[in-house]
Parts: structure tokens; sequence; C-alpha cells
């Protein structure tokens, strides 16, 4: 009985494992062809932990009896939060790009899914500090037998076949649905984290880039460019527009390694400088100026990049020698 209940958990663990990995690794990447085989790994590892479920109550049961109050409130908490995590991914794929009480599914999903990773440690802790100061085997070896093997290919082939019935609306690769392509006013204007909207006035805004300020005018005298390009948010929509503005190899940008792009908000990015011929900083969309929301006077524009990259109210671009990678993954504020 031992061994299935160190094989459920193992699998379970793994599981979690995929599902967090896969999860942020399609938050980083934007490309359509990568975050499909990603978003693939992320829903069949969230079906199969729904489908280990019931396995997984039966262990509780017995651990139950013995355990103290702490031990029941984490796991009662951790079980009630990956069943929430599941949930709300579920909901994100089904139920279309709106939000419920005020949140996004996608919202609810990221808050629970980093809730129930800080309480499972605390739960594999409290459990092995139970037999200490002999820790468990998390799996022995003889546990590697016929039964675990049929065990994950069940289980695996169960997720991957539920994830091809589920009825999925119509996605982009990275999961994104899509809102308001050419029509830039039905776009949500969606920040990071907690960014406020600063107003501009376009008249009074400078771009500082190359040892010079550039106002908007001088910004309009260069070549300008028109992209089409997805803004595709990790929020879990998408959107086509037609940007238009100067492309970053038109600013006479110095030689360096990468290009840091900062807002008068302080967020910021930084690119690999090879990257300046497909970078716009734009100043329209659709036609029209930017409005004050979606990052006017300026923002930037990255092709085949997520939405957070997509640095809005550019007020200096930056060249050195510090390499693209040394910044946090993600934006800190
Ligand atoms: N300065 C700043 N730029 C930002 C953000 C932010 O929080 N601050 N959020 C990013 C994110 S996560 C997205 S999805 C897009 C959203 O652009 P929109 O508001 O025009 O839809 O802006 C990006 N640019
Ligand atoms: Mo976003």
């Amino acid at each position: 009985m031992d061994r299935w209940k160190r094989q459920v958990n193992v699998m379970l663990l793994a599981l979690l494992v995929i599902a967090t990995a896969s999860g942020w690794l399609s938050f980083a990447t934007g490309s359509e062809h990568s975050s499909k085989i990603i978003i693939a790994a992320h829903g069949v590892s969230g079906i199969a932990l729904l489908m280990l479920f019931p396995a997984k109550v039966r262990i509780a049961k017995w651990g139950l009896r013995s355990a103290g109050w702490s031990r029941k409130v984490i796991g009662f908490a951790l079980v009630a939060l990956v069943l929430s995590t599941v949930a709300s991914g579920l909901l994100h794929g089904l139920g279309g790009w709106r939000s419920y009480v005020g949140l996004l599914p996608m919202q609810m999903h990221v808050g629970a899914a980093t809730a129930a990773g800080l309480l499972l440690v605390a739960h594999i802790l409290i459990h092995q500090r139970i037999r200490w100061p002999r820790w468990r085997p998390l799996l022995r070896s003889t546990d590697l037998d016929r039964r675990a093997a049929l065990g994950v290919a069940g289980v695996a082939a169960g997720g991957a076949a539920l994830w091809l019935a589920v009825p999925g609306r119509q996605r982009r690769g990275t999961g994104s649905h899509e809102v308001g392509s050419g029509a830039p006013d039905q776009v949500p204007v969606t920040q990071w984290l907690f960014d406020p909207v600063p107003r501009i006035d376009p008249a009074g805004w400078r771009l500082r880039t190359a040892g010079r300020e550039l106002d908007l005018a001088a910004l309009a005298a260069r070549p300008q460019r028109g992209v089409r390009a997805v803004l595709d948010c990790t929020g879990g929509w998408y959107t086509e527009q037609d940007w238009a503005g100067v492309s970053l190899a038109e600013l006479g940008l110095p030689a360096g390694r990468s290009i840091e792009v900062t807002s008068a908000t302080g967020y910021r990015r930084r690119f690999p400088a090879a990257e300046a011929r497909t970078l716009l900083l734009a100043t329209h969309v659709g036609g029209r100026p930017l409005s004050a929301g979606h990052g006017g006077p300026a923002r930037l524009v990255a092709p085949g990049r997520r939405g957070f990259w997509w640095v809005k109210w550019v007020t200096a671009i930056d060249v050195d020698d510090a390499p693209a990678w040394r910044q946090p993954p993600f934006p800190l504020s």
C-alpha cells in the first residue's frame, strides 16, 4: 500500500512541476509555434492532476487521522488551491476572455497557483519532519515497477485525450483569446501589475536617447514605418493592430550589446541590440495617435514578444554593453 501511495504522490509532484514550469514558460514565449507545445503540456498536466484527485483523496484519508491541525489546514488549503488553479485554467480556456467578480480567470489562475506552490513546499516539509531525522524517500527503486509504468502511461494518455476532447474556443497558440483586432478602442488598457496611467502632455513629451532629446515633431520628421503586429497579453487576450512610428534602427543609436527601453513610470525592458530593426517606437495605432491608456505619446511595439515587453509611455532608450538577459525574466513593477 505504501508503494502505491508513493507512486501516486510522486506522479502528482511531477505533474505540479510540469504544470508550473510550462505555465511560466508559456508567459515567456510569444511565438505561436513554440507556445503550442508548451500550452499542450500545460493543459494535459492540469487535467491529469484532476484525474489523480480521487487517488489523492484516498491517501489523504489515512494520513489525516493522525495529523495535527496545522497539517490538516495546510493540506485542505493546498487541495482547494490546486483545484481552483485547474478550475480557473479551464474557465479561461472554455469561457472566453471575460472577467468574473472583477477578476480575470488568468489572474485567479496565477494567484491560486502561486499560493499553492508555497503551500506545497510547507506540506512536503511538514510531512518529512514527522519522520525527522530519517527523511522519507519520495520513491524507492522498487517502486518503479510495471504498475507505475502503466499508471504514468494511463494518466498521460487520459489527460491528452481529455485535453483534445475539451471544446476549447478559438485561441492563439499562446492560449490567448482574440479581442478587438482592427478596432483599437476595444482593446483593454492593461498593466503588468500596478503601474498608474501617467497623463503626459504630448507638447511637453521628450525622448531621451543617444545623448539628446527628441520631441514628437523630431520623431515625426524621421522615416515612418507601419507594422501589423499582435499584442498578446499574458492576461489571456491578444489583438492584431496596425501600428505606426519610428523603427529603433532609425534613431541613430550607438553600438552596444543591448537596448534598454524605459517608461515615464520607471517600468523598463532590455532587448538584444540586434532586435533594433524589428522594434518600433509607435506613436499611432489604427491611423490615430495612441491614447493615454495605451501608452501615448509613444510606446514600444515588439512583434513576436508577449505584451509585457511592449513598454508604454516611453521616455528613454539607452544602449550599453550589459547582456540582454541581465534583467528579471518578468517585470517586477
Ligand atoms: N509602462 C508600462 N508599460 C506596459 C505595462 C506596464 O505595466 N507599464 N504593461 C505591459 C503589458 S503586461 C501589456 S499586456 C501591455 C498592454 O497594452 P495596452 O494597455 O495598450 O493594451 O502593455 C505593456 N506595457
Ligand atoms: Mo500583459
